[in-house]
């Protein structure tokens, strides 16, 4: 089922291949123009939603609640990319069942290899944020990036979009934004708010984009040749750099703002996330044995965001070697694919000693 809004419009002229370019000759479709109406929404987010160490592991630190926001909850005021209907920005788009697992992640983004990504944007808070998107193809008026670039206010009109406006990006999938002989038929990349960087990330504003090899896709952009497919970011929110840190903690906190100033505050408003999720609050993720499931792993952007994606049962080939780990840099992006032989439920977590301790981990199912 298609999860963004798919134009059938034809690609413009001047986004298509050069005339006479290398890969005119495999130009076996026409590229389209893929529509997405996402706004930045202000929202109350909860990293436990089902409760507490739902992985049931033997350490009790984490069973504590540390936020004051409630015995079973941690909850705080982020801000997060969320997919609508359409341009009035009335109704929220409903995300699929299999996308359930995204969390806090914004809408997937979607190209095949020739497409274009046309997103309008509303900005419903009331901070100053962007998309910024990685891999793609973008001009200067498009990149949704703040600074001193050289470039007259008429093309700045994307770095930085005020409270309550709208913007409109465009950007395109050459060849260069999908596979290369190394990959397999799709790749992942990632769109974050680039204003104040690292802030606008803690807030929560990130998402992923999947670009999938010229010809190798179904209409709604999926590889072919995979049955399922996962988006899981090893995500540490460091609500210390968050925009609404004083709102979430009290007013108290404004006199020891800076996240060097106070480690033991810092620590305990570092969360250690999957998708936005501590403790296994990340949906159960569900295959069936035998499938050719694609794993996209991300990771965030603090110092702290080095990771060791682990998964117990099963392994996968990432960059043609098998693996049952993967490790992520700050702002990572990789792609593994599993065909899973071992039934029953996993657990999937950051090897990492801290961040498994502190909650980075979920579980994966394997059903016959
Ligand atoms: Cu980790």
């Amino acid at each position: 089922m298609p999860h963004g809004s798919t134009a059938s419009a034809q690609i413009p002229a001047h986004l298509g291949p050069e005339a006479g370019s290398p890969s005119e000759h495999k130009y076996e479709r026409p590229g389209v123009v893929r529509t997405y109406y996402i706004a930045a929404d202000e929202i109350d987010w909860d990293y436990t939603p089902l409760g507490r160490n739902l992985a049931g592991l033997p350490h009790a630190e984490t069973a504590e609640d540390e936020s004051g926001a409630g015995i079973h909850h941690r909850v705080y005021h982020k801000a997060i990319y969320r997919e609508y209907t359409d341009a009035t920005f009335k109704t929220l788009k409903i995300r699929p069942q299999q996308w359930q697992h995204l969390g806090i992640l914004g809408p997937l983004l979607r190209a095949e290899v020739g497409d274009s990504i046309r997103v309008v944007f509303k900005n419903n808070t009331h901070l100053s944020v962007t998309m910024h998107p990685h891999g793609l193809e973008y001009k200067k008026d498009a990149e949704g990036a703040f600074y001193n670039d050289s470039t007259p206010n008429a093309v700045k009109l994307d770095d930085k979009v005020v409270p309550g406006a709208t913007f409109t990006y465009l950007w395109t999938a050459p060849e260069r934004s999908g596979p290369a002989s190394m990959d397999e038929s799709s790749v992942l990349w990632m769109y974050h708010s680039h204003f104040v960087e690292s802030t606008d990330i803690n807030t929560g504003l990130v998402g992923p984009i999947i670009v999938t090899a010229r010809g190798q896709a179904r209409a709604d952009g999926t590889p072919k040749d995979v049955d399922r497919e996962f988006i899981t970011d090893f995500a540490i929110f460091d609500e210390t750099d968050s925009w609404f840190f004083d709102t979430n903690i009290g007013s108290q906190s404004r006199a020891i703002r800076l996240k060097s100033g106070n480690p033991v505050l810092r620590e305990r408003n570092m969360l250690y996330t999957i998708n936005g999720y501590i403790e296994a609050n990340l949906p159960m993720l569900t295959m069936r044995r035998g499938e050719r499931v694609r794993w996209y792993l991300l990771s965030n952007s603090n110092e702290e965001d080095i990771h060791m994606a682990h998964w117990h049962g099963n392994t996968l080939v990432w960059n043609k070697m098998r693996m049952d780990s993967i490790f992520l840099g700050p702002m990572a992006m990789a792609v593994g694919t599993m065909i899973p032989d071992s039934e029953g439920t996993w657990l999937f977590h950051c090897h990492v000693n801290d961040h498994y301790v502190g909650g980075m981990v979920g579980r994966y199912q394997v059903l016959p």
